[in-house]
């Protein structure tokens, strides 16, 4: 008791591919619009960066991943559902999925339950922490892509670890900030260096 590391995986960017599976849908459902590639993804927001190619496309990228069935439809990450069931069986460790909710609740909510009884299972469902405020939630370790994570509690108690995804790879990171590259990164070694000596 007290003794266990608790850790918190973050769901779009670490466990689902959320900007695979935004760009994918994007040029389905509108062939003939400009896009931005992966490769080219700057910063957290689609939408955003969307704005900034042309107006009128922030509302058709919302418009994707508003839309029934984009979450549940998501890939995994590679690796992640392998990382997820073996983190889950290390002794002395506490692990939870932790993910803020679109604004727009419905469908995202439910569909985010779905994907983590497909993907992963029921243990893991019991695991889900559904939050738009992150910062509140006691642990010792945050896997999450989005590069600042902010909330009403100026001093988290986990320590942020950013998972590289496509819009944060850029990111020149000020010690002694630390990143998971992927799921076929050192993970174990970072869970290992925050346990009590
Ligand atoms: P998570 O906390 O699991 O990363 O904002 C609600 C969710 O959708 C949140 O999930 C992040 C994800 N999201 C993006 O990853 N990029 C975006 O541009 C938007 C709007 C949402």
């Amino acid at each position: 008791w007290g003794a266990a590391l608790r850790v918190l995986a973050d769901m779009d960017g670490v466990l689902a591919d959320f900007e695979a599976g935004v760009l994918r849908a994007f040029v389905a459902r509108f062939p003939g619009e400009p896009r931005v590639e992966l490769a080219q993804r700057r910063g957290f927001s689609v939408r955003e960066q969307y704005r900034g190619l042309r107006e009128d496309l922030a509302a058709k990228i919302v418009s994707v991943y508003e839309s029934p069935g984009f979450f549940l439809g998501l890939d995994p990450i590679p690796g992640a559902i392998e990382a997820m069931k073996e983190m889950i069986q290390m002794k002395d460790t506490e692990v939870f999925i932790c993910t803020s909710p679109l604004r727009k609740y419905e469908p995202c909510i439910p569909e985010k339950y779905k994907w983590v009884e497909k993907h992963l299972g029921p243990e893991f469902v019991d695991r889900l922490i559904l939050t738009r405020d992150k910062t509140i939630v006691s642990a010792d370790l945050l896997f999450d892509d989005k590069d600042t994570i902010q909330g009403v509690e100026p001093n988290p108690s986990w320590e942020h670890i950013l998972f590289t995804c496509c819009h944060n790879k850029h990111l020149e990171l000020k010690p002694p900030h630390r990143r998971l590259q992927s799921w076929a990164d050192d993970w174990r070694a970072i869970l290992e260096s925050k346990r009590r000596k």
